[in-house]
């Protein structure tokens, strides 16, 4: 129904269905990193993206409604080649979408999965929103089969097939990178971690969440899981994290009470930006 809190306003007769498969999807497509437009330009290519980089397909009434969050700190050009190739992306796949950059406020050491559980929790405070993203800034989808929306089921991880590991898995438990849960999948395993500062292992964490939690993750064929990833070196303020293999040794005794029930952080500002939400937020540093 048109009005069930997802909808647009009453206005105009009822939308059909939008069909499945979305006639507008292309299959591979090749992605170029060479020179990422300005911001001005890529907004230009976009007319139909509202404030906040919030999208619904004009003619046909969305199945999906995706957010689509990102952690984020200082990796300008990324973000730009991100939105430059993941709108016109997701629209091809008519999805009712909205884009946030959960962007780290300060110098303190990098902390990706709680800043994604900012995300989440702030995406829902706008939208009931069906699915949700968990999507690094680098990676660009190189085929549009590989669609934005979740299974009831299970927890997906979408980047099965990174450039960067010659497109396979590194590892069968990989989880890194993209992956998409519901709502209630992501309030079921308690969220993410909160104490991995630095790089490595909170995505480790997370995949054995989601099997404490008694659920399976579930991926794309490797033909269509195909991501490029934009090539960079590790960044100031995000080095290797030493605790990373103790945590993850406690994480069976730790998920329940570290995770969304036990999040705290301020959120600075929440701006609408063209072509994204943008929350800044203050999320401490690592005690
Ligand atoms: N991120 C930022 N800014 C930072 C750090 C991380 O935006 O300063 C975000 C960004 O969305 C990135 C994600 O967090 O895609 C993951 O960052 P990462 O550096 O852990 O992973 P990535 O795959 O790089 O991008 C790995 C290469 C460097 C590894 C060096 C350690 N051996
Ligand atoms: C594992 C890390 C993951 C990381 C993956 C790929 O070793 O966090 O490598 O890294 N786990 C631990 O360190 C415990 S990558 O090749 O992208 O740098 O995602």
């Amino acid at each position: 129904p048109r009005n069930s809190g997802t909808g647009p306003p009453a206005t105009g007769p009822p939308l059909r269905d939008c069909r499945i498969p979305s006639p507008l999807l292309v299959g591979p497509v090749s992605v170029h990193l060479s020179s990422p437009l300005s911001m001005e330009e890529i907004i230009l290519r976009n007319p139909l993206v509202m404030p906040g980089g919030h999208y619904r397909p004009p003619d046909c009434e969305p199945r999906h409604h995706t957010a689509i969050v990102v952690p984020y700190r200082n990796r300008q050009t990324h973000l730009r080649a991100l939105l430059y190739h993941l709108h016109p992306f997701l629209q091809r796949q008519q999805i009712h979408y909205s884009i946030y950059i959960v962007q780290q406020w300060g110098n303190s050491t990098f902390n990706r999965a709680k800043l994604l559980n900012v995300g989440v929790r702030e995406a829902l405070r706008d939208e009931d929103w069906s699915c949700i993203f968990l999507h690094d800034v680098d990676l660009l989808p190189e085929n549009d089969h590989n669609t934005y929306t979740c299974h009831k089921q299970s927890p997906t991880h979408l980047s099965v097939a990174m450039d960067k590991f010659r497109y396979r898995l590194p590892y069968p438990q990989y989880f890194g990178g993209v992956s998409a849960l519901t709502p209630d999948q992501y309030m079921k395993m308690n969220g993410f971690p909160n104490q991995y500062w630095g790089w490595g292992g909170e995505d480790d964490d997370i995949a054995a969440r989601v099997r404490l939690s008694g659920m399976k993750i579930m991926r794309p064929p490797v033909a269509i899981g195909h991501y490029k990833m934009i090539k960079h070196k590790g960044d100031r303020g995000n080095e290797q994290n030493p605790r990373r293999f103790d945590l993850l040794k406690r994480t069976r005794l730790n998920w329940r009470s570290d995770g969304l029930n036990s999040l705290t952080y301020e959120l600075l500002s929440r701006e609408l930006e063209p072509l994204y939400t943008n929350l800044t937020v203050d999320i401490g540093e690592d005690p």
